[in-house]
């Protein structure tokens, strides 16, 4: 199919359809993305809720209180059971949230910066009734209090067939999404040979091409162990086995979420800032080396298990600070174009450039706020993924305040960005109450701050994670106390926070009149310089996905399919009650 190019000069009347108007958005635009963030952020308004009140039950000065004015303490109830509660947590926030955002997005940028309609509607809506299906599924079988298992299944924990059959729905349609953004991109492809696409749809590809990979590994779990289990054709697992194949998957997950926000910092932030990005050709090789990298390190989150030798403990460790290099790039990228941006209003000296920005636009302030939650991010990760670090830190709550630092700080600030430009496109009015958004924004930064902080706190103190502290009778040595009391101050700003930001997406969607005026920060064209031509070749960036894998992967497989010991432990519904 020839493909007109955009031309905005026309009237509307005679418009090709494959003329995107920058400000507002085509009606087949406005249910694809439309949809995705309806399930999203519907998802996302279960999961959130959970979060501050898992931190008040965990706060043991909460039942002091109550044991002062009433008499006898009582622990913050959570849903009808606190691992329900996180269960519910985890897979609405983290993997139900995350994916329909992503896909979302990726269908609005994939069109808008190549200025062509996805390949096939019809697939778009195949993947997302298969997703939001298996949505249903999932979430039914965690709400009625049939899969008590966290986010991560872990055997020999057993939830109801629904739940695992509801997450194959889900991986199978972003596979059928990521196929047709493939598709479309090759057609782009055929009609510009020789030119360099664009970096957010560039991004997208690496992500997809990242995700498709990593996802088999779950695939194969959840296809091959879990649900023959839950549907009783076998009696035994190997939970050894279902790690080793979900942690393939679950460090390339973060990455998944985290691309989309670097396409935002990348190519949407500079076009708000009104400064060209500092380098395309560094974005791009970070996007590639994530794509590459981020696979053949997920052992970090293996270091306290048995069953791994330690020379795969040691290859992946290595790995793993190779792929904090893209993430310094980007920081590199990034701030530098901030300066640019500071530099344009007036700055001056070292750092006046980091204040002379447009703190109080809610659109830049939550991208800002993420980043500078993401260094702490940062920081925390890499002792993370030090062997000895590990050992001490695994299983306390530190590692809680990490990953919100990095999932709920910048990725899902970064998210919120988007949503307060694209949801006024969508509703074509205007956001509602900017400065209730703004403060949304603040608010949850400094909760996420403070989270963060006394997580971590309490965690070295050895507070301990995934831990029903307030169930009667749970152990708290006086140490972690205070933290978990100090976490529960920072679980009310966070709950506050979340209510500002649902005010603003139903004020948006139901009370706001004016008609809106946002151009969406589309970057459609490369910039004049010079990017290598390898970068886009997919063939050779496949060829070293699969040896990096079968070199980093099939040693730690082998190893843990032990055909003498393992694949007899039994399973057990749920977590035990
Ligand atoms: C209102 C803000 C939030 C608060 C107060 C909060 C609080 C918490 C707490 C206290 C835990 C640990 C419970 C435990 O280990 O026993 C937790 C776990 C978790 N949170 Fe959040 N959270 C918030 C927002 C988010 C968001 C936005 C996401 C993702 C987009 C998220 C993802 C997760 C995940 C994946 C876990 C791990 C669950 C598990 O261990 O299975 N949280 N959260
Ligand atoms: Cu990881």
């Amino acid at each position: 199919m020839a493909i007109a190019k955009p031309t905005t000069e026309q009237p509307v009347e005679n418009r090709p359809i494959l003329s995107y108007p920058a400000a507002e958005l085509l009606s087949h635009e406005r249910f694809q993305v439309g949809a995705h963030l309806l399930v999203a952020f519907f998802a996302l308004a279960l999961g959130i809720i959970m979060g501050p009140f898992q931190t008040f039950r965990r706060s043991p000065w909460l039942q002091t209180v109550s044991e002062d004015l009433i008499g006898q303490p009582i622990t913050t109830p959570i849903f009808t059971y606190y691992y329900q509660a996180l269960t519910l947590h985890g897979v609405l926030n983290a993997l139900v949230f995350t994916t329909f955002f992503i896909m979302g997005i990726s269908y609005f940028v994939v069109q808008r910066s190549l200025q062509r309609p996805l390949k096939s509607t019809v697939l778009l809506w195949i993947s997302f009734w298969l997703m939001t299906v298996g949505l249903v599924l999932t979430a039914w079988a965690i709400v009625t209090g049939q899969a008590n298992v966290l986010f991560t299944f872990y055997p020999p924990m057993l939830a109801h067939w629904a739940f695992y059959a509801g997450l194959v729905l889900v991986i199978v349609g972003t596979w059928i999404g990521a196929y047709n953004v493939f598709r479309t991109y090759l057609g782009w492809r055929d009609d510009n040979p020789g030119e360099r696409v664009p970096l957010a749809t560039y991004g997208i590809l690496a992500n997809f091409v990242m995700w498709f990979t990593a996802s088999l590994g779950v695939a194969v779990e959840v296809l091959t162990m879990l649900l023959p289990m839950s549907l009783g054709m076998v009696d035994t697992t190997d939970p050894q086995l279902a790690r080793v194949l979900f942690w393939f998957f679950g460090h390339p997950l973060v990455y998944f979420w985290l691309i989309p926000a670097y396409i935002s910092w990348y190519t949407m932030l500079p076009k708000q800032l009104g400064v060209p990005l500092f380098s395309d050709t560094m974005a791009r090789i970070a996007f590639a080396m994530i794509a590459i990298f981020s696979i053949p390190i997920g052992v970090h989150h293996l270091f306290a298990d048995p069953g791994v030798s330690e020379t795969a403990k040691i290859y992946h460790s290595a790995l793993t600070y190779v792929v904090a290099f893209p993430s310094l790039l980007t920081a590199f990228n990034v701030a530098a174009t901030i300066e640019r941006s500071g530099r344009k209003r007036g700055a001056t000296n070292l750092i006046d450039w980091t204040w002379k920005q447009p703190w109080g636009n809610p659109v830049v302030a939550a991208q800002f706020c993420g980043m500078f939650l993401f260094i702490f991010g940062g920081i925390s990760g890499i002792m993370n993924a030090s062997f000895n670090m590990n050992q001490a830190l695994h299983n306390t709550t530190w590692v809680v305040g990490h990953f919100h630092t990095t999932l709920a700080g910048a990725v899902f600030l970064t998210y919120i960005s988007i949503l307060f430009w694209i949801m006024p496109m969508i509703r074509q009015r205007k956001l509602w109450r900017p400065r209730w958004a703004t403060a949304h924004v603040y608010t949850w930064f400094f909760g996420m701050l403070m989270f963060a902080g006394f997580m971590g706190r309490g965690g070295m103190a050895g507070a301990t994670r995934r831990t029903d502290m307030g169930a009667p009778g749970a152990y708290f040595s006086p140490e972690i106390a205070m933290w978990m009391n100090w976490t529960a101050l920072s679980g009310m700003i966070l709950l506050v926070s979340s209510f500002l930001l649902y005010a603003v997406i139903f004020g948006t969607l139901f009370a706001s009149e004016e008609k809106a005026t946002v151009n969406a920060p589309i970057q459609k064209d490369t910039p004049n310089e010079f990017i290598p031509a390898f970068l886009e070749n997919w063939r050779l960036w496949a060829f070293i996905i699969i040896t990096t894998n079968v070199v980093m992967w099939l040693p730690v497989l082998i190893n843990s399919i032990d055909l003498v010991n393992g694949f007899w432990s039994l399973g057990y519904p749920g977590a035990a009650r």
